[in-house]
């Protein structure tokens, strides 16, 4: 088979003294971590659609990023060949896992069945590939958001027409799942919400989304298929409100429809800051109800409030982000790159300095955590700010076994709290000693 990466052997572990950019310095894939090897509790994936289907274009200007195999045509070669350069550059980076949407390995046909004629034979290549290089498919999802047929949605379509076909979509983009050995199987509603509140029946568009949803779990059933089922939340773009706005509402919604057993969530950085919250923000909250599945890993840019979609370079963050996936025992799904290079980083070296550098800056992250775990720092200084509720009338409280006129009772014999700092300059600064 041809190489396309002929400068580039693979990627190895050198240590934090290397100044090889074309090392890690942090990510040694079988170092046992409180356990588990950094390959297991990392689980990193490749985003196809990023990194072998992403030209830079923007919406002021067309792509910049050429590559050399890539002839530009909608052909099922071309497609397969962006396939091996693919699982060369996964290969040699040493990630075990890759994602892709169904519309982004192979082309659309022009009917439905000439679609899933195109997939089933990319998909079988993609198979042989898994099979020669041990790259596995973390998780799969449809492109219900490119073409024009779903501008005003896909499950949410005011056209029930659209929604149907949206559903053979899926249930195709399932099947290729399943015949690929996924991890996963991820709902990203693209354009699951609205632009006007004026020609919009919300309510509607929740319930079919709900029922769309229930097919899946109902079909994921029926296929055999024993991945988990993942809703990733994002607030807005392209829409101006899409549905699963953030963690809680997904949650909320789930629960609303009795659907919280089929799903959990893939929380992605990004989108979180575009619900203006903090990554790690929807990561707790999904991960302490027992919800957080997977992990889209990028970040975006303060000044910019868009999904930038950048590789995380920043070390406290992912330090925040593997606590909290160390607090609940791992990842059941993975940590996916769900990130580009930038419009400007035009290189081939650059896609591999990517993901180096966002796999360093992770591993990191997860061995600070642990530290910290260790030393008894995190976890220890919040389960001493809510010491009150462990004993007296505090763990009535939290059992739910008192009530108001106790309380008031209590307070007239108790009088008035004394006052407990939060001291959280104090915990910023003990942050900043292991990262
Ligand atoms: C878009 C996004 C998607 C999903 C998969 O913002 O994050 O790439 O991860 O559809
Ligand atoms: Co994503």
């Amino acid at each position: 088979m041809a190489e396309y990466f002929p400068g580039i052997s693979k990627i190895k572990y050198e240590g934090p003294d290397s100044k090889n950019f074309f090392a890690f310095k942090h990510y040694d894939a079988d170092k046992k971590i409180m356990g588990k090897t950094m390959k297991e509790w990392l689980k990193f994936s490749v985003a196809y659609w990023h990194t072998f289907r992403g030209t830079g274009s923007d919406p002021f200007g067309p792509g910049t990023i050429k590559r050399p195999w890539d002839d530009g045509s909608a052909s099922v070669e071309n497609a397969n060949k962006r396939l091996d350069v693919a699982f060369e550059f996964i290969t040699k980076l040493g990630a075990p896992y890759w994602c892709f949407h169904d519309r982004d390995i192979a082309p659309e046909g022009s009917s439905l069945i000439e679609s899933h004629k195109i997939l089933d034979a990319v998909v079988a290549h993609a198979k042989e590939l898994q099979k020669a290089t041990g790259v596995k498919l973390l998780w799969g999802t449809a492109n219900l958001f490119s073409n024009p047929r779903f501008m005003n949605g896909a499950s949410t379509n005011p056209d029930s027409h659209v929604f149907a076909y949206a559903a053979a979509q899926v249930k195709k983009a399932m099947e290729c799942t399943l015949e690929l050995g996924g991890e996963g199987y991820v709902f990203w509603g693209g354009r699951e919400g609205y632009q006007s509140f004026l020609n919009t029946n919300m309510k509607r568009e929740l319930d079919h989304f709900a029922n769309f949803l229930r097919m899946a779990a109902d079909y994921k059933k029926e296929i055999g298929f024993k991945g988990i089922m993942l809703i990733e939340p994002k607030p807005k773009e392209p829409t101006k409100h899409q549905y699963d706005f953030d963690a809680a509402t997904v949650m909320g919604f789930l629960r609303t429809y009795g659907l919280e057993k089929e799903y959990q969530l893939n929380i992605e950085a990004n989108h979180a800051t575009l619900a203006g919250h903090a990554f790690e923000h929807d990561l707790e909250i999904s991960s302490r109800y027992g919800m957080l599945g997977s992990i889209d890993a990028n970040t975006g840019d303060p000044q910019l409030g868009w999904d930038t979609d950048q590789f995380n370079m920043d070390v406290k963050s992912a330090t925040l982000a593997m606590a909290i996936v160390l607090n609940q025992g791992g990842i059941p799904v993975g940590l996916n790159f769900d990130a580009k290079v930038r419009r400007e980083s035009t290189d081939i070296d650059d896609m591999f300095l990517a993901h180096i550098g966002g796999m360093d800056t992770f591993a990191r992250g997860l061995v600070n955590a642990s530290k910290m775990v260790e030393d008894g720092v995190l976890g220890g200084w919040i389960k001493n700010r809510y010491s009150s509720y462990d004993s007296g009338i505090g763990a009535k409280i939290e059992a739910g076994t008192t009530n108001f006129k106790e309380l008031e009772k209590w307070v007239l014999e108790a009088g008035e709290p004394k006052q407990l700092s939060g001291q959280q300059e104090k915990y910023e600064m003990l942050l900043n000693e292991y990262t």
